[in-house]
This record gives structure tokens, C-alpha cells and sequence, in this order.
């Protein structure tokens, strides 16, 4: 399954489902097909375009597998988990030149996200030697209270095409350490990439029904949220899909995570490094082309270098390579799909309007190399202020908007002036401005002297505001979001003792 590697396949294969074990085709035989969008003329293959039904059988057979998974010791878990990572390792070049001829970002990006995903592996492995719960003293004389941790049950995976291995594992390996089983859709748009590591989750030897694949777009997730056996759900997208699928899983009462849309700040003030924060400014706007939810959208910079901060970034970003992500020496992919490459250009319009300028850029990239993808090239709007459209709406592309304020007050002011909070940065050498800065903006996370994006596998992610629903994905926490905490007070006592009553007898 895996030659198909550098765009030079030559016939079109047909991928399946992975359910209970079993690599199968979805029920009605409907397919959707996956394309590389650096060379639109090369097809990746056809994928199943799963539905309610397929989507039932591999609830069923996660249902199945949880009476054994969720017995077997979570250290015994975790030794499978390291053996996903070890296979992650040993595949790494191969898995990344697909995810690339996928999904568009460069050979260097994509192994960076198998990397976390080899990352979110090993620490998974960590984690079944440290489910901790609590001991607690008892107000009670011969009773001994603690909590422990249950998994939940079945897991829907619902997972965005921009990270489309490092992502789902995020999910997948928290959820499955704990003692859950999963149904995981990938996106349309990377459902190859969805099914390599998939492939992994085999070859490592998850049990049969642990891990069930089901591809497809809008209607195979809505399926996998509508299922009454699906007690929790983890999303990451868009967030008017993220609201969708929270109201309709919580009126069944299932446990939602949700990971959805940024538009991250970066704050650059007179003392900062300039060439520190230009090279943040680069990789954090133009990396994965601007396509990460935690891109820097916003560069929110002090009047007095704001045309040095101008010029730098210009003269350093109009030299990117744009161009096949396979390709050595390319430095910016495509777009993903012709849908995105029209929504970030309607925005130059939506700029124009508002009254800013394209201070480089503007246009759908061309020339060698570039005719037949979704190219555009990285694009710098100044003159923007917070109140503009391109200054509050999520564009994901190459797109940076230039806000100039006065002063670092002015600069928290606007970072916080926005609906989502997910990553954020600030340059200072300023050990004052970098706590407050710490303190107060609202974000998940925050970074100081270094871009809004980098975020590491051992660490809590997630977002505030739209951005999210007040869960964590990575680190420590995620395993708050797959296990069910049980209280279990043992009474030694041989009496019937009556809390809150026995003991203030008075
Ligand atoms: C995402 O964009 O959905 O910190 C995830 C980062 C990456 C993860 C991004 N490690 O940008």
C-alpha cells in the first residue's frame, strides 16, 4: 500500500475501513478521492465514503473490544503504545514523503509532525506506569477514601487534515492507554495519511476493534456524533463545525473535547530582538503556509520598530520557496484545496475594503513548478487596525495582518481583543512586560522570544474562548479528558459510620 510515494504512482489504488481488525470496504461502495494539492493531476487514491452504517460497525466492534482492552494493565497498554512508536520511528521518511504528496506541507514539516507523533507515543507508554488517582484521609476513624481512574468507553476521533498523523494521535494514544476504545475518521482531505497510521496501529499489534478506521467527510462524523454508543468525542476544526457537534453530542450527554480556530497574536516590542522576532514571524505565519491553528495571524508591533519589523519580514519572506513539498529545497507548499485557495483570496479583497494595504503578496503564486496547485504567496497586510475583518477573522493561509500600537498596555489590549485565544507571543527583553504578558493575555499558551507555534507532545495545548470547550489536548491533562474519575470510600470500621453526621455529634 505504501509505494506511492513521490507523485510518480502510476495507477490509482483503492483504500478501505479498518474495523474490528479487518481492512474493508464501506457498505455501499461509494468512494471520494484524495488528490496532492502541489500537482492537482496526481491522484493519491479512492477512499471509502463510509456511512451511518459503516460508521455502526465500527462502534460495534469498539464496543466489543473494550470488555478486554480496558482489563488488560495499562503498563501492558503501554508497552504496546511503544511499539507504535517504535514503527512511527522506523517509518518516519516514508510516512512523511506521503503525508507531503497529501496534504502539501514540506518533507521537514511533515517528519517534525511524525516526530510528535513518535513523541505522543513514548509518552503514552510513560503514562500507563502513572494513571495516578488520590489517597485521602477519611473524616472517619477505619475508613480509607481515593479515587481512580475508568476509561469512558468508545471514543469518536474526529481530526483536521494540517497535522494529519501527529493530531489524531493527540486522540488516539491518550484515549487508548487509558483503556478506550476508539473510531477515528481523518479528514477528507489527508485520509491517506489517516490510514498509514492506522496501518501502524496493526503492524504494532493493537488488538482487532481497539483502533477502527471509517473515512469520509461531513456525514461519516456526523454518524460517528450521532451514535448513541459513543461516549466521547474529540474534535479539531473549524469552529462553527466544533459548535455543531458539541450541541449535538450534548444533548445525548456525551464528553466533548474540542479543538477549533485561532487567530494568534504576536507581540513585538522596541527592546525585542528584531532578527529573533522576524524569524518568529516567518515560521509562525508562513510555516504549514499559515495553515496551523496556531499560525501567527496578528503581528501586533511598538510604532517605533514597526517599518524595521516591515521591512525584515518582506525581504526575508519574498525569498520562500514555494513549491512541491517534496522537493529539497522547498520551504512553502500549496494551500490544500481550491476551497481554501478561494477563501484566502476573497480576503485580499476584504482587506482592500477595509482599508488596509497588501504591503507583499496578494496573489495566487504561479510560474514553474506552481501552475497546477493551490499556491499563493505569503502575503503581509499593514495598516491594519483590530477592528478590521483581517484583523478578527481566522483567513488560514500565508496571510499576516500588521497592527501598530504605542505601548505594551495598548498591545495586550488588542492581543485580548479577539474571540478566539489559543497561542500568542511576545518578543521583550523586558523580564517585567514578559510576566505580565504571561498573566494576561488570554491564550492557552504563550511564548515568550519564540513564534505562537512549536507546541511540545509532554505539554498541555489548547485554547480559551472559541477556541475551545476548556479541555486539554497533550501532556498530562488529555488523560483527565479519557478517564472517568470513580470515588471508592473502603469502611474497616465493622460499624455503620454516617459521614458528616457521627463525627460533629455534638
Ligand atoms: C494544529 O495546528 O492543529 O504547535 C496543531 C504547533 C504544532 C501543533 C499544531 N506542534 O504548531
Amino acid at each position: 500500500m505504501t509505494e506511492v510515494l513521490n507523485g510518480t504512482a502510476t495507477e490509482i489504488q483503492t483504500f478501505q475501513n479498518y474495523i474490528n481488525g479487518e481492512w474493508r470496504d464501506s457498505e455501499s461502495g461509494n468512494t471520494f478521492e484524495s488528490r496532492n494539492p502541489a500537482r492537482t493531476s496526481d491522484v493519491i487514491g479512492n477512499f471509502p465514503a463510509s456511512s451511518a452504517e459503516d460508521v455502526a460497525a465500527a462502534v460495534a466492534a469498539a464496543k466489543e473490544a473494550f470488555k478486554s482492552w480496558r482489563l488488560m494493565p495499562a503498563p501492558k497498554r503501554g508497552e504496546i503504545l511503544k511499539r507504535v512508536g517504535d514503527l512511527l520511528t522506523e517509518r518516519k521518511d516514508e510516512i512523511s514523503r506521503a503525508m507531503t504528496r497529501e496534504m502539501g506541507k514540506p518533507f521537514f514539516e511533515t517528519k517534525g509532525d511524525v516526530q510528535e507523533a513518535i513523541d505522543t507515543a513514548y509518552y503514552a507508554m510513560t503514562m500507563g506506569r502513572q494513571l495516578f488517582g488520590h489517597t485521602v484521609p477519611s473524616e472517619m476513624n477505619d475508613k480509607f477514601n481515593m479515587t481512580i481512574r475508568r476509561p469512558i468507553g468508545v471514543c469518536g476521533l474526529i481530526s483536521a487534515w494540517n497535522f494529519p498523523v501527529a493530531v489524531p494521535t493527540w486522540k488516539m494514544f491518550p484515549a487508548i492507554l487509558s483503556g478506550n476504545t476508539v473510531v477515528f475518521k481523518p479528514s477528507e482531505d489527508a485520509p491517506h495519511s489517516g490510514m498509514l497510521l492506522v496501518k501502524v496501529i496493526e503492524d504494532a499489534g493493537v488488538p482487532p476493534g481497539v483502533v477502527n478506521l471509517v473515512q469520509g467527510a461531513g456525514p461519516t462524523g456526523q454518524a460517528i456524533v450521532n451514535h448513541p454508543d459513543v461516549a466521547a468525542i474529540s474534535f479539531t476544526g473549524s469552529s462553527e463545525t466544533g459548535s455543531k457537534i458539541a450541541s449535538t453530542a450534548a444533548a445525548r450527554h456525551a464528553r466533548i473535547s474540542l479543538e477549533m480556530g485561532g487567530k494568534n497574536p504576536a507581540i513585538v516590542m522596541e527592546d525585542a530582538d528584531l532578527d529573533l522576532a522576524m524569524e518568529g514571524m516567518i515560521w509562525g505565519a508562513y510555516g504549514t503556509t499559515g495553515q496551523r491553528c496556531t499560525a501567527t495571524s496578528r503581528l501586533i508591533v511598538h510604532e517605533d520598530v514597526h517599518d524595521e519589523m516591515v521591512e525584515r519580514i518582506i525581504a526575508k519572506a519574498s525569498t520562500l520557496k514555494l513549491g512541491y513539498g517534496n522537493d529539497d529545497d522547498t520551504e512553502m507548499g500549496p494551500l490544500i484545496n481550491q476551497k481554501a485557495l478561494d477563501k484566502v483570496t476573497s480576503y485580499m479583497m476584504v482587506a482592500r475594503e477595509d482599508g488596509a494595504t497588501i504591503a507583499m503578496g496578494g496573489e495566487r503564486a504561479t510560474g514553474e513548478g506552481l501552475d497546477e496547485g493551490f499556491f499563493f504567496q505569503p502575503t503581509l497586510f499593514t495598516n491594519v487596525t483590530r477592528d478590521m475583518r483581517v484583523a478578527r477573522e481566522e483567513i488560514f493561509g500565508p496571510v499576516l495582518s500588521v497592527i501598530k500600537v504605542k505601548s505594551f498596555d495598548e498591545a495586550i489590549s488588542v492581543a485580548n481583543d479577539i474571540e478566539y485565544g489559543l497561542s500568542s507571543a511576545v518578543y521583550t527583553k523586558d523580564v517585567t512586560r514578559a510576566f505580565k504578558a504571561m498573566r494576561d493575555v488570554d491564550a492557552g499558551i504563550t511564548y515568550i522570544n519564540g513564534p505562537t507555534i512549536g507546541a511540545e507532545a509532554h505539554m498541555s495545548f489548547g485554547g480559551v474562548k472559541a477556541t475551545g470547550n476548556g479541555h486539554r489536548e497533550g501532556g498530562w491533562e488529555v488523560y483527565d479528558f479519557y478517564t472517568e474519575t470513580k470515588t471508592v470510600y473502603v469502611d474497616f470500621s465493622g460499624g455503620l459510620q454516617r459521614a458528616q453526621i457521627d463525627n460533629y455529634d455534638d
